[in-house]
């Protein structure tokens, strides 16, 4: 089989805070050395990746003086520069230190919400600075343990604040950048604020601006709901609303596992490339993960090649399951294209619909045919076709 590589053209990113996770879990310490950002830019770019993402906090440490701050910027733009790869999003890191310990939006507390909004600002000017087009917000920290401890309906007030004050600020600077909220069911908080893709694009039609905020779904929050993500990737592409995505891996409802793309639910990461490629997506494909706390450095850079091939791999299966004549005649047979048909005649009335002769016994004894599409699919993705 062939080796597909990787290159700026498939638009594949990386958080820095993915490949240069030390691996500190609840039980036990680092098991890397820190990496230093301007390594990881190198690294990435030799690997075909086009562009790389990052906390305020990943680039310098929280309350850093401004020239250790400036050096910082100062270092990772050279790498930019150097290598050609580009920031595409960028984000607040809203949940490490214990000052957010409940929430940065929705802290019951509102002096840290205020610091929280100064914190989103100043990494929103860098953003901007760097050419970021996306905003990410997770809100790990908005949430509660108890509902005796918040009111929902007020906090999502405060957040809706936030999000309307932030929305006007870069309106106000002219900034060429839209926000894309990340929802999480649960973890680090108990319950986590827009737990769902659902959640969170309700949320966005009450926001003021809410032309310049989307989602940025990422595969595994929505699978630790038990949901399927491909559906809620689709409803955000439906809704317009498809900004940015974190991809990765994930088996089912258990702790936020980070894992390689695909290395998690396979089937459902091949439905999503295939959602992705064909739905008219055209923003970064963004690694959201984390290499396995067993790895050494090697180890990391095998893993952030395995999620470029992996994607490619599955990129790779879809067009061929596509491409199939026998998947078209199956997708025939199973009626695909007439749900694009719409139920109703233009103009046509109540009245007239209750004029129609229907057999409803007849249909229901017709079968749909989708474990025939549905046995294709699983034989392009073993490669079997
Ligand atoms: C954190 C979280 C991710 C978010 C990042 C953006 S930070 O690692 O687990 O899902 O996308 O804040
Ligand atoms: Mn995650
Ligand atoms: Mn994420």
């Amino acid at each position: 089989m062939t080796t597909p590589r990787p290159t700026p053209e498939d638009r594949f990113s990386f958080g820095l805070w993915t490949v240069g996770w030390q691996a500190r879990d609840p039980f036990g310490d680092a098991t890397r050395a820190p990496l230093d950002p301007v390594e990881a830019v190198h690294r990435l770019a030799e690997l075909g990746a086009y562009g790389v993402t990052f906390h305020d906090d990943d680039l310098f440490p929280f309350g850093a003086p401004a020239p250790v701050r400036d050096k910082r910027v100062a270092a990772f733009r050279a790498a930019l520069d150097a290598t050609g790869l580009v920031v595409p999003m960028a984000t607040t890191n809203l949940f490490t230190h214990p000052v957010f310990k409940d929430g940065g939006f929705t802290a019951n507390d509102r002096g840290v919400r205020r610091f929280a909004l100064r914190k989103i600002l100043r990494n929103i000017d860098l953003a901007a600075e760097l050419g970021a087009r996306t905003y990410v917000f997770w809100g790990g920290r908005e949430g509660s343990e108890s509902d005796a401890a918040k009111d929902v309906r007020v906090a999502l007030d405060r957040y809706k604040e936030g999000l309307d004050f932030l929305c006007g600020y870069v309106r106000e600077q002219g900034y060429d950048l839209r926000f894309a909220l990340e929802p999480k069911p649960n973890e680090p908080r108990g319950d986590i604020l827009l737990p769902t893709v659902g959640h969170a694009l309700a949320f966005i039609e009450r926001l003021e601006h809410a032309e310049m905020v989307g989602v940025n779904p990422e595969v595994g929050h929505e699978q630790m709901a038990g949901l399927n993500v491909t559906h809620g990737v689709a409803q955000a592409l439906w809704s317009g609303k498809l900004f940015h995505i974190d991809l990765n891996g994930q088996h089912g409802p258990r702790y936020d596992q980070d894992l390689v793309f695909g290395h998690g639910d396979l089937k459902s990461a091949f439905f999503l490339v295939d959602l992705l490629e064909h739905g008219g997506y055209q923003g970064p494909r963004h690694f959201d993960y984390k290499p396995l706390r067993t790895e050494d450095a090697d180890g990391v850079w095998v893993s952030a090649a395995a999620n470029m091939r992996t994607y490619l791999l599955l990129r790779e299966r879809a067009r061929a399951f596509r491409a199939d004549p026998e998947v078209r005649a199956a997708l025939a047979a199973a009626g695909a294209a007439d749900l694009a048909r719409p139920t109703l005649e233009p103009g046509e009335t109540a009245a007239q619909l209750a004029l129609e002769e229907f057999d409803p016994d007849a249909a229901a004894a017709r079968g749909c045919g989708y474990e025939r599409l549905d046995q294709l699919a699983i034989e392009h993705l073993l490669g079997a076709r």
